[in-house]
Formats: structure tokens, C-alpha cells, sequence
């Protein structure tokens, strides 16, 4: 049973959404199947439609907007096939960490960046692609027979609007294939329990100024820009037992921050979460005052991005995060700069506490941060480095504590890489971790900026520190 259509609940107090009975949970979706398909040419067929759709799925798993290359990305437009681009979307690699999008107005393409374009017809040449031309919706179905039967379409709206509201519960309930899977935004206690949101164009829940949200024992997967998202803001949420998957990866590469993304705001917990494979962060809480993020799952993130983190960090203005990161496990994050746990941009005030790193290019990395607490961490599998120091201006990272944390090198990863500056040697005090390494040849590299980098062993980077005199490597001080 599906709700078609947007449920509004645009700003309306203490409303309960909630499945009853023993049939499943009630479906919401503002679309509709899309029947009549006729074969058009090879394995695409098309039907009719009065829209334009933002997400087409077939048999429930989305297709991706007809595009080229049908792999990213393009340098040149070298090959294309047509030169019909009048209408049809760029989507670019604006730096590393950003994807952005242009509407072309003619038939010629910036390729100055790294690019892909999608949404025509002659674009639609290979498996799991759609496209709209002439009132039809094209369609070459991942198993190549007829969509009959197995396509819903949905137009350009969210599947709940809860804006401006207040006290609403949703329960037990199913909500796919809109543009927002639950609208939001500056909501006052809205909750979302037992809920599952797949197939979102944009955000799963896109809660940006809102202030007591509850997710719990939900879920949100197939989300194309992030999954549960306070981008300008977000306070007083607390965020459970649920698991947020495939953010910014359905189909091609797009513009993605987190799969849990927390931009400006203070007292959030994110507890018990699970959160894979997304395309930049695991979970951003930038800038997010007295915030946990505690016994969580972060398992592959910068699948298509980098630099960026499992679980990410920042103060901008330097105010004092007072955040724990606690209890995490963090892993393959791969990206040429994949980093576990991410303290960026004059990070203070943190406490990355008892987690479990592996599997990362860099386990946890420290930016111009200073006054945090690094404890009780295992860190196993860096591509590079287990933990990196960078600052710009020499002063900027400055009494941070690493202590009490296992570090295991096996394939002759450094342990710190530190640099540049003149300040060095009071970037943190460390003391009693264990360290293991098959190479204590390697064990950090230091570079201050003016003269040439050094590579230090454990007994001289001991000597040159002064530091770790109760740590042990390979059983031993
Ligand atoms: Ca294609």
C-alpha cells in the first residue's frame, strides 16, 4: 500500500504518522508507476509520461540519469557521440573534495575540469540508464528485459514535508523514491522511528535548522547528496540505532557532504549508527558544540571524493567543540588522502577516545587543531601514516595529548608525520602507547619547513622528542 503524493505536514504541530495493523509498514512516495512499455531500440524501451522525473527505480534499486562517459570522468570531449548539449546538466569535479553541477545553455562544455554529462536521450547507451524525450521515459532496465511492471518514477518533491513543524512523529513507515525522503527544515522535535528512507533524490531527511530531532531504529540508504543532513545548522538531535548507507554513490558521482552531515550547532549525539559507503565523509560534525559521536560504525567513505574522514571535525572560528568521538569503529577509508578520524581547521577542545582505526590512508589527522585528547585508540592498517600533524602558520597546533594508544605498523607505515614549523616538538605530549612496527626505522618523519625533512627512527625520534619515555615498541621501551 503506497501513499502517491506528498504528505504535508508543513507547519503542523503534534501530529503521529504511524503504521498500524500486522500488514507491513505504509508506503509514501511522490510518484507512481510507470506502465505501457514498448521496446524502442536493443535492450531500452520507453513509455509515456507527463513528467520529468528526479529518481527512477526499477525493481525498487535506482537508475542512474542517462549520461557520458558512462564512467567518470571525462577530460576532453574526445568521443562523445553527439554534440546535442543544449539543456543537459554538467556535472564537474570542482577541487578535489567538491562536485558541482551546471545546466548547459548551448551545445558546447566547459571541459576544463573534470566532468561528466547526463539527461539525453542519445546519452542513454548502456545498462541501468533512463532519459526523457518527447512526453516518453526511456529506459535500458540492469537486466536488459522490459521494465514492465518494475518502474517507479517520482516528480520533484519531497515524500513528507515537515518544515516550520513542531512535535510531529513518523513511525513505522516507508518513504522512497522522492526528492527529500522527510523535509524538515528548522522542525521542532521531530520524530522518526522505525522508518526506512531509500531512493532519495537529494537528502534522505533534511533537517537544516532544526532543533530536538530523533532518528531511532531507522534507516536511510540510496541517498544522492546526503543522508541525514543539518547543513546550516542542527541542535539538540539525537540520532540511534540506525544506519544511513550509500550516500552520494547511487549511479554516477554527485554532490555529497556526509552521510551524516552536521554543519553549525551544539548538543547532538549520534550514538550506535552505522554509516558505509559514501561518497565524502562518513559522518561531518563541523563545528558542532558539545556533540558525541559515540559507538558507531563508519565502513567506507571517499568513495568518491578526498580529503575527507570517516568521521570529520572543524572550528573555523576556533570556539572550543568540547566533541567526543568515542568508542568508534572507523575503517576503509582509501582515498589517496582517506582519513579515519579528521581534526581540520583549528579543531580544539575534542576528545578522540577507545576507537578503532584500520584500514585507512591516514588514521587520524590533526590540522591547525590544538587542546585535544587522543586516548586509548587502536590504530592498525594506515596506507601512510597513523597519525598526521599539518599546520600553516608555525603555533597552530599546540597541546594535544596522545596517550595510552596502540599503534600497529605491518607494511612499514610511519607512525607521525609532522609538519612544518619551528614548533614541532610541542605539537602534543605522547606517553605510554604501545607501538609495534616491522620497520622502527620509519618511525616518523618531521619537517619544519626550512631545511630538509628528517625520517626518524624510534630511539631517535625519542632523543629528538624527548617524549614516549613510558611508551613501548615491540614489547619494549
Ligand atoms: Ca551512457
Amino acid at each position: 500500500m503506497t501513499y502517491q503524493g506528498t504528505l504535508q505536514l508543513n507547519g503542523k504541530q503534534n501530529v503521529t504518522v504511524k503504521t498500524v495493523g500486522t500488514c507491513g509498514k505504509a508506503s509514501i512516495s511522490p510518484g507512481s508507476a510507470i506502465t505501457g512499455w514498448t521496446k524502442y531500440s536493443g535492450n531500452i524501451y520507453s513509455a509515456p509520461i507527463s513528467f520529468t522525473p528526479i529518481q527512477v527505480s526499477v525493481a525498487g534499486t535506482p537508475v542512474a540519469a542517462a549520461h557520458w562517459p558512462n564512467k567518470p570522468w571525462a577530460t576532453s570531449t574526445s568521443g562523445m557521440p553527439s554534440t546535442d548539449l543544449n539543456g543537459a546538466t554538467r556535472v564537474y569535479l570542482d577541487n578535489q573534495s567538491v562536485i558541482k553541477t551546471n545546466t548547459l545553455t548551448s551545445n558546447s562544455v566547459d571541459t576544463s575540469k573534470p566532468f561528466y554529462v547526463e539527461g539525453k536521450l542519445w546519452m542513454l547507451d548502456t545498462a541501468g540508464e533512463w532519459a526523457v524525450s518527447g512526453g516518453r521515459l526511456y529506459v535500458w532496465a540492469p537486466d536488459g528485459q522490459s521494465p514492465e511492471g518494475r518502474v517507479w518514477a517520482a516528480a520533484n518533491a519531497n515524500g513528507i514535508n515537515a518544515d516550520n513543524s513542531s512535535g510531529i512523529t513518523i513511525d513505522s513507515v516507508k518513504i522512497f523514491s522522492a526528492f527529500n525522503g522527510i523535509s524538515a527544515n528548522t522542525s521542532s522535535n521531530l520524530k522518526v522511528l522505525n522508518t526506512e528512507i531509500s531512493n532519495s533524490a537529494q537528502d534522505g531527511i533534511w533537517a537544516s535548522g532544526s532543533n530536538g530531532l530523533t532518528v531511532s531504529n531507522s534507516s536511510v540508504t540510496n541517498t544522492r547528496r546526503n543522508g541525514i543532513d543539518g547543513w546550516y545548522s542542527v541542535n539538540g538531535a539525537n540520532i540511534s540505532n540506525t544506519t544511513v548507507s550509500n550516500t552520494g554513490t547511487v549511479g554516477m558521482p554527485s554532490t555529497s557532504d556526509a552521510g551524516i552531515m552536521f554543519g553549525d550547532g551544539a548538543n547532538n549525539t549520534i550514538n550506535n549508527v552505522s554509516v558505509t559507503n559514501s561518497g565524502y565523509h562518513g559522518i561531518s560534525v563541523l563545528h558542532n558544540r558539545n556533540t558525541s559521536v559515540t559507538n558507531s560504525t563508519i565502513d567506507t567513505a571517499c568513495v568518491y571524493l578526498n580529503d575527507c574522514a570517516g568521521i570529520y571535525t572543524g572550528s573555523p572560528d576556533k570556539a572550543v567543540l568540547t566533541l567526543k568521538i568515542d568508542g568508534n569503529t572507523v575503517t576503509n577509508i582509501k582515498a589517496s588522502e582517506g582519513i579515519g578520524i579528521y581534526l581540520d581547521d583549528s579543531a580544539n577542545g575534542v576528545t578522540v577516545n577507545n576507537n578503532k582505526v584500520s584500514n585507512t590512508t591516514i588514521a587520524i589527522n590533526l590540522h591547525n587543531a590544538f587542546n585535544n585528547v587522543i586516548t586509548n585508540n587502536t590504530v592498525t592498517s594506515s596506507g601512510t601514516v597513523h597519525m598526521g600533524f599539518g599546520q600553516d602558520i608555525s603555533g597552530q597546533i599546540r597541546n594535544n595529548q596522545v596517550t595510552g594508544n596502540t599503534f600497529k605498523s605491518t607494511n612499514g607505515e610511519q607512525t607521525y608525520n609532522m609538519q612544518t614549523g619551528s614548533n614541532l616538538k610541542t605539537f602534543a605530549t605522547w606517553n605510554n602507547n604501545t607501538y609495534t612496527s616491522t620497520n622502527t626505522n620509519v618511525f616518523a618523519r618531521i619537517w619544519d619547513g626550512s631545511s630538509a625533512g628528517q625520517t626518524l627512527s624510534w630511539s631517535s625520534w625519542k632523543s629528538w622528542s624527548g617524549q614516549d619515555g613510558s611508551s613501548t615498541m615491540n614489547g619494549s621501551r
